[in-house]
């Protein structure tokens, strides 16, 4: 089956694919938000990776933190990791964030050190037994569900024919297409050694598509019909989940899982409730196609 289902480019985009990515870098420039800062003497840098697609940032744990930071009303500035600054990334992965001098790494540490630096608590009405399942949600989707994501740009072939490119920009912005794709191959054997590492990359496909699924069920079965996962407030749990369904749906790659997630309409109004909130002065007038 083609997995290429839903067209790259919208009318109008060059049909190269790197110059379609920088077109579309041109159009919908990274802007740091102004948010007026009350707690904070000095600004956060995250170091993030690219925004396309109508998606903050095309890593998911990146959206994570850029959501989670709005959602506090942090103030923050962005800027935007290629291969040449992720030098500076502590654990070699982004996100990472400058805070007040220091170089801090991973979405979920760093949000545990600012709710404690900062005495902000975006799960503060939520009870014990709601905290703990909302861990658990957050903890299966980034350790578990996120391997889709990797599966879905860099296992299925066709979609990493278009993903090299974007990669390729994306790490190495000044270099020659010619000369970036082939660090771009090297990355990808990277990822797909990671995946084997974890053990889903030694899954079949269909295993793989099963497992993750599974998982978008079970976020669809226990968001229901709230606005939020947790209730009526979003929390922390939102940020997560906006930011994974964001880059399972909005990317131009196909897979079964896409298809499925498509279907799921409450997973699917979430992630348009999330950017009305929280994005909308970047990406308004978008809108996710729902299957039926
Ligand atoms: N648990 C980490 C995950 C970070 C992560 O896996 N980042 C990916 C992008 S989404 C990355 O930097 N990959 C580059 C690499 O592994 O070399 C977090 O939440 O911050």
């Amino acid at each position: 089956m083609g997995v290429l289902t839903r067209p790259i480019f919208k009318a109008g985009f060059p049909a190269h694919p790197t110059r379609g990515i920088i077109y579309f870098m041109e159009m919908f420039p990274v802007r740091s938000p102004e948010i007026p800062c009350q707690k904070f003497e000095k600004m956060i840098t995250l170091y993030t990776a690219l925004s396309l697609w109508e998606l903050p940032s095309i890593s998911p744990a990146c959206m994570e933190l850029e959501t989670w930071f709005r959602m506090a009303k942090l103030p923050y500035n962005t800027v935007i990791v290629t291969a040449d600054n992720l030098k500076l990334a502590p654990k070699g992965k982004v996100p990472f964030i400058d805070y007040q001098g220091k170089l801090v790494s991973d979405a979920t540490l760093i949000i545990e050190m600012l709710k404690q630096k900062q005495a902000i608590d975006l799960d503060g009405g939520l009870t014990d037994v709601e905290r703990a399942i909302s861990l658990a949600f957050r903890r299966t989707i980034k350790e578990n569900t996120f391997w889709g994501i990797p599966y879905i740009r860099y296992n299925i072939q066709e979609n990493w024919q278009h993903f090299r490119a974007v990669l390729a920009h994306t790490l190495f912005p000044e270099t020659p297409i010619e000369s970036s794709q082939l660090f771009a191959e090297e990355f990808r054997k990277t990822v797909l050694s990671q995946m084997h590492g974890h053990g889903m990359g030694r899954h079949s496909s269909e295993e793989i598509i099963q497992i993750i699924c599974t998982d978008f069920q079970a976020l669809c079965d226990f968001l229901a019909d709230k606005p939020f996962f947790m209730g009526e407030q979003p929390t922390t749990l939102d940020a997560t989940t906006y930011a994974y369904i964001g880059n399972f749906i909005k990317p131009p790659y196909g897979s079964p899982i896409v298809d499925y997630v498509l279907q799921r309409a409450n997973l699917c109004q979430h992630y348009e409730r999330m950017t009305k909130q929280f994005f909308s002065e970047r990406f308004l007038n978008q809108s996710i196609p729902v299957h039926s």
